[in-house]
């Protein structure tokens, strides 16, 4: 065969140099057995851009100026830089489709995985991002140090409306700031949406009346999109801050509608990532969760789940940290798998920590996190030996425990909450 067949070596050039405005993106790769490690990375660059498998008949020389480029490599990580007219301004389902598409399912490749990706200030600047930012939200909620903190009702879907809603009062009473709907409950014959919405209205009410303080809850509006708009104005017209939404199973593209959409209704975005271990959880192959939690700061939800490192779901402390890092910091440094990244406008974002959680672990996430998160602590509660409201306090004084550099268990001699529940649970590491 005389003529070249394939051209994935012209997406390859360890002399490149990226322009300031090219989108970098990181790499974890392995080549398929007897294909080269050049091979391999010019099928990642080719596929994720202008390439095919084959040269073809025609070629016009401006492609050449949109083509993606291997251009640096160490062990099984690679960069591959992209020029910024490949990118649709305020797209995130085009960017997901080039770089997080087709190339995952190449034979030549026997595993994949996109770590981070370094946004250029020119992308940056047509996406939204969070509506308030943290210091936004500690103002609204009047919360200036300590960790927010929530609880889902559980058992995680069943109750009627006004049950969930007085687990929510209970919550609320026992010093939480919050109260999160469960992934999985949305608007069922059992718990409608519109009737837990003003249930939990009626009791949000009293527990500010009776506390002093600012009570706000995460309930979830995750359906159709249409749908979803109509639940977060239900919301707003009933004096809440928040909305929740799953934002893996939504998808970008409503995740993107919904924070237009709920901008002039001043909603923060509460974001559960429901399914994301379907494809974060082998180190080999598939998105990181840090990635995950980068696209969504830039198109603006207000905080989601990063992990706890202790509790019962997958997710190390490192990862923890590098996805706190990349939802809370404006200037990044690379450092492990996170590339540079300067946010520019866009405001930084809570990391949630949940999962498995009770009083006797908070000094563990705290020491990870320090106080810059929000804390949700559901089955920690609604499974003290004294209750919900009981457990609640506990948490606080967990919180306050570690904050004010006791241990719980010297806590514990003056606060009867969180002895009772060191008595249950000590310090379980649930699986
Ligand atoms: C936690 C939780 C959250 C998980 C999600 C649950 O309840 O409500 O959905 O935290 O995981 O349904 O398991 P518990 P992640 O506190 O009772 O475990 O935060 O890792 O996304
Ligand atoms: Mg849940």
């Amino acid at each position: 065969m005389s003529k070249r067949v394939e051209w994935y070596l012209d997406f390859v050039n360890p002399n490149y140099k990226p322009a300031k405005t090219d989108l970098i993106a990181l790499f974890y790769f392995e080549p398929d057995t007897g294909i080269s490690v050049n091979e391999a990375l010019g099928r990642i660059a080719s596929e994720s851009s202008t390439g095919t498998w084959t040269t073809l008949f025609k070629m016009p020389s401006r492609m050449k100026k949109l083509q993606a480029t291997a251009f640096e490599h160490k062990g099984n990580t690679a960069k591959i830089a992209y020029p910024l007219d490949l990118w649709e301004n305020g797209n995130m389902p085009q960017l997901l489709s080039g770089i997080a598409g087709n190339i995952f399912g190449m034979k030549a490749l026997k595993n994949l995985k996109l770590l981070d990706v370094s946004f250029p200030q020119a992308y940056l600047k047509s996406f939204k991002g969070p509506k308030h930012g943290m210091q936004g939200i500690r103002k609204m909620m009047k919360v200036s140090k300590r960790p927010l903190t929530g609880a889902v009702p559980k058992p995680k879907i069943g109750f009627s409306a006004q049950e969930h809603a007085e687990i929510g009062f209970e919550t609320w009473m026992g010093g939480f700031d919050f109260v999160k709907d469960d992934e999985n409950l949305s608007s069922t014959s059992f718990n409608k949406f519109e009737d837990r919405v003003k249930f939990m209205t009626k009791f949000r009410d009293k527990a500010e009346q009776l506390t002093g303080d600012k009570k706000d809850a995460f309930i979830n509006i995750t359906a159709e999109t249409e749908v979803m708009k109509k639940r977060a104005k239900m919301l707003a017209d009933y004096g809440w801050k928040y909305c929740m939404m799953d934002v893996v199973v939504s998808g970008t593209a409503s995740v993107q509608t919904l924070r237009d959409y709920t901008d002039d209704l001043g909603l923060a975005i509460h974001a559960h990532r429901a399914m994301h271990a379907t494809f974060d959880r082998n180190p080999k192959h598939g998105l990181s969760m840090q990635f995950l939690a980068k696209i969504m700061r830039l198109i603006g939800v207000t905080q989601i789940h990063a992990g706890t490192a202790v509790g019962k779901l997958v997710g190390s402390k490192q990862e923890v940290l590098e996805i706190a890092d990349t939802l809370r910091e404006q200037k990044i440094k690379e450092h492990g798998t996170l590339l540079n990244q300067d946010w520019q406008h866009i405001k930084s974002a809570f990391p949630v920590s949940s999962g498995g959680l009770h009083p006797g672990l908070v000094p563990n996430v705290l020491d990870i996190y320090g106080n810059e998160l929000v804390l949700l602590v559901s089955g920690g509660i609604h499974g003290h030996p004294k209750g919900t409201r009981a457990g609640a306090k506990a948490s606080m004084q967990a919180i306050e425990a570690h904050n004010s550099g006791y241990t719980l268990e010297e806590y514990a001699h003056t606060h009867l909450e969180l002895k009772q529940a060191l008595e249950k649970w000590g310090h379980l590491k649930p699986k």
